[in-house]
């Protein structure tokens, strides 16, 4: 029994231990969430990379799906969003899909954070493909400026599989 008491005390000791290091986690998270400076043009220096801005609002969820007519499509196809909210994509039928944006059709002044919002990219602002049902993908619209976002699936673009994301 004396035993048992003791290992408990490890346990806790060791918990508070990573609670330590937790504070540190929480401490960077702060951070990052603290407004990026819009470059200024004026700046003779590099721009740094943009940060990853996090979802701190709602995600909303779009299916990528083949419907019982054959059209591939996203389901909903067009979305509005705030600022900070994520929208999740997920792979449902009809694969391979992606989701993907014109780099030559995102703003200037979006594009730094779209990039750096979007994990794992093949290639610019284009996610991986998902082949198997329930893979997900999900973008941060975490620090984007208002603006409506064309996006499609490249596998599907040539059928139609397009939507757009709304950020009021
Ligand atoms: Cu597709």
């Amino acid at each position: 029994m004396r035993l048992h008491k003791l290992a408990i005390l490890v346990i806790a000791a060791t918990a508070a231990a990573c609670g330590g290091e937790k504070k540190d986690t929480t401490d960077s998270a702060a951070t990052a969430t603290t407004p990026i400076p819009v470059a200024s043009a004026s700046e003779s220096q590099a721009t740094p990379p943009e940060a990853a801005s996090p979802i701190t609002g709602q995600t909303v969820e779009v299916k990528m799906l083949q419907d019982a007519q054959g059209n591939f499509r996203f389901d909903p196809a067009d979305v509005t969003i705030k600022t900070g909210d994520g929208v999740k994509f997920i792979m449902v039928s009809g694969g391979a899909h992606n989701v993907a944006f014109d780099p030559a059709q995102i703003p200037a002044n979006a594009k730094a954070q779209l990039s750096a919002n979007m994990q794992q990219q093949v290639s610019e602002l284009s996610s991986p493909m998902m082949m198997n049902p329930n893979e997900t993908y999900t973008i941060s619209f975490g620090n984007m400026p208002p603006g409506k976002y064309e996006y499609h699936c490249t596998p599907h673009l040539a059928m139609g599989m397009k939507g757009t994301i709304t950020v009021q």
